[in-house]
């Protein structure tokens, strides 16, 4: 409305400015102005909220505390890899309104128009976020206006300590973890307790192309060629392909993975919980390991945006974040928490890793073209059938 106006008077003006000689035809009376309307309240939404994230991944009791405090029912429905969550939105009409995409996915997701910006002024709490996880996700979100972070860590070699130690036995543990997941010598006396792999090509091409001296992130095919090369070898000994192993891990199914960081330390205290002796251990290996940002995005055609808004702020207070750390071994990237993490979790290396392993063997989430994921889910298909 305002627009037109300003055109209208334009308008006025240049012809007055013209100075047309004619006399001026005779005009109506110009109608009453309309009256300004306030600025409409947004519909009001039902009161649900459909969230879509991976298993494994939030505090027991935060949706029934948010639940309670807002009388907003979340339907809470989980995927295991960002393969999967991509292929439900490209496919549209998700039925979600919050969905945890990785980084690595999130700006290809961003570019195809997959999200709906934030409204920053309905989220007080973003104040409380790390400027420098903001940065990274603004690698893929210039500008950060679509994504937040639910929680980063990083994949990584986990070990069952003893089952691994009484495998090798004479055997020294390598000086590069990867070494045991990754190199028949090691790989030919592991499968004796049990190899597992993430089950997801983007899991697990990145930390294999790193480990063959190639770009974690190369978007090159002939790379994935020299990655799946090297994994060929060690196929026969992979007991398991699964990005859900906590329990297999935690019971002892499975003593070599390669798993996230988070799952493993989650499994190493399930398995305290289920009295076993056994020492888990998500390791830091000495060439790298891949971070990962996980983050809360609103779908482009969510139908709960306002309690999308609700929830994301709600998880963003410090003591939910806090909870993420503390309950689930996944650093929230939430500054204002920092008080509030036990000091056993902010003493555990592989959940706070130490600034000197973050800035000089951390590898940063790049992104892949369509044409290199699709190579990439060719590759790994061929490699988990043998081929
Ligand atoms: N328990 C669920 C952990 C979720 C991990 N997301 C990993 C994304 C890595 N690229």
């Amino acid at each position: 409305m305002k627009k037109q106006v300003l055109v209208l008077a334009v308008t006025a003006a240049l012809l007055a400015a013209c100075g047309k000689k004619e006399e001026p035809a005779p005009v109506a009376a110009p109608a009453p102005a309309p009256v300004a309307a306030a600025p409409a309240a947004p519909p009001a939404e039902e009161k649900v909220l459909n969230i879509y994230n991976w298993p494994d991944y939030i505090p027991e009791g935060m949706i029934a505390a948010f639940e309670k405090e807002t009388g907003i029912k979340v339907n809470y429905d989980t995927f295991e890899t960002n393969e999967a969550l991509h292929a439900k939105l490209v496919a549209g009409n998700t039925g979600y309104d919050i969905v945890v995409p990785g980084v690595v996915f999130a700006k290809p997701q961003i570019e195809g128009g997959l999200y709906q910006p934030l409204d920053k002024a309905k989220l007080t709490n973003l104040k409380n976020l790390d400027p420098a996880v903001m940065q990274v996700l603004s690698k893929a979100d210039p500008d950060n206006q679509h994504l937040v972070p639910w929680a980063w860590s990083f994949t990584t070699v986990g070990i069952n300590k003893g089952k691994v130690e009484k495998a090798l036995g004479k055997m020294p543990m390598p000086e590069n973890a990867w070494d045991l997941v990754f190199k028949p010598e090691y790989t030919a006396k592991l499968k004796s307790c049990g190899i597992a792999y993430l089950d997801s090509p983007t899991e697990i091409l990145p930390v294999a192309l790193h480990y063959v001296g190639k770009d974690a992130y190369s978007n090159n095919p002939d790379d994935y060629k020299v990655a799946t090369d090297m994994l060929a070898k060690v196929r026969k000994d992979i007991r398991m392909f699964s990005s859900t192993m906590i329990d297999d891990v935690a019971s002892g199914k499975a003593c070599a993975v390669i798993g996230w960081a988070g799952d493993i330390n989650i499994a190493a205290a399930r398995a305290v919980e289920n009295k076993s002796k056994d020492v888990i251990e998500a390791l830091l290996p000495a060439t790298g390991a891949t971070a990962f940002f996980d983050t809360m995005a609103i779908t482009k055609d969510a139908k709960h945006p306002q309690n999308a808004h609700a929830f994301i702020d709600f998880f963003l207070r410090p003591e939910n974040a806090a909870a993420m750390a503390n309950d689930m071994t996944y650093n929230s990237g939430n500054l204002a928490a920092k008080d509030q993490i036990k000091p056993e979790i902010a003493g555990n290396k592989s959940i706070f890793v130490d600034a000197e392993y973050m800035t000089g063997k951390m590898i940063a989430p790049g992104s892949f073209t369509n044409e290199a994921r699709e190579a990439m889910a060719n590759a790994y298909n061929r490699f988990k059938q043998g081929k």
